[in-house]
């Protein structure tokens, strides 16, 4: 039976579980979901993730959301190769890791993409989100160098989960002008000669807005006609609201292009 992912390529939650599909060798077909980033979702795929977030996984009639519960899901129906290392205190050191980057990491990523692709905060406000999220993330990558200790990978000897759950989010950064040196840079070098994030990262740029043809106006003018509707929800809107975007939410709630998480009703 095939497995389904419904992603979009530059989403660096979907490429942490088409990264661990890759390293398992399991074969899937990843699907973009109709009206992704519309602020509204259709059946099937809002049913698989009633949040109408990507990534959403489908095995026959068992679906999952959330890629932490998804990889979660993928080193339990297809263990090997394992993907977690063995001893306890080192694969709860890599969900940590994974909780940083899924939360407080991508939140300043996600918070530069607001400003730089859809216009957020015109003028001083946007350059000083920018600013602030670019001294934000080189200091994350002291602390993800400090984690990293003398390993050569984020998982201990080899390839794993901690670092499939790092190489999209610091691919990600790197595209807005911040890419790490030192051992963080040997490393993410390494991570990308990796096949399976290569594939993704390769997918991931061929879709980047700098490497499209849509202007910031007309990403603009979709926005100001309703066509986007952000999704501000947890570490994100308080990313923006302590770097000093409040007046970007307020903006965004009055023209209604960000929404927030409903009832699962
Ligand atoms: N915690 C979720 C986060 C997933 C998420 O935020 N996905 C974003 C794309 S990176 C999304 O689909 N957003 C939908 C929207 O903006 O409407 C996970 O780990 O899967």
């Amino acid at each position: 039976m095939s497995i389904l992912v419904y992603d979009h390529p530059l989403s660096p939650y979907g490429q942490k579980v088409k990264i661990a599909l890759l390293e398992k060798g399991v074969k899937f077909e990843a699907k973009l979901p109709m009206a992704i980033g519309s602020g509204s979702s259709e059946a099937p795929f809002q049913s698989a993730n009633p949040r109408g977030e990507v990534p959403a996984l489908i095995d026959g009639d068992v679906a999952v959301y959330d890629s932490t519960v998804i990889i979660e899901y993928i080193e339990d129906k297809w263990p090997t190769p394992k993907l977690l290392p063995d001893a306890p205190a080192e694969r709860a050191r890599v969900r940590m890791l994974e909780d940083v980057m899924d939360t407080h990491f991508e939140a300043i990523t996600w918070g530069m993409g607001e400003v730089r692709y859809f216009g957020r905060g015109a003028g001083p406000v946007g350059e000083s989100l920018y600013a602030k999220g670019q001294e934000q993330i080189r200091g994350w990558y002291r602390w993800l160098t400090s984690q990293l200790g003398d390993r050569a990978w984020f998982n201990g000897s080899a390839f794993g989960w901690g670092d499939l759950c790092l190489a999209p989010f610091v691919n990600g950064a790197a595209g807005f002008g911040v890419a790490p040196d030192g051992k963080l840079g040997e490393w993410h070098a390494r991570v990308n000669q990796r096949p399976s994030v290569a594939e993704c990262r390769k997918a991931a740029e061929a879709v980047s807005f700098s490497n499209s043809n849509i202007s910031l106006d007309a990403v603009k003018q979709a926005m100001d006609a309703g066509l986007f509707k952000r999704e501000y929800r947890d570490h994100r809107l308080e990313w923006m609201i302590k770097t000093g975007g409040l007046d970007v939410v307020i903006d965004g709630v009055a023209k209604q292009n960000v929404r927030f998480m409903h009832v699962f009703d």
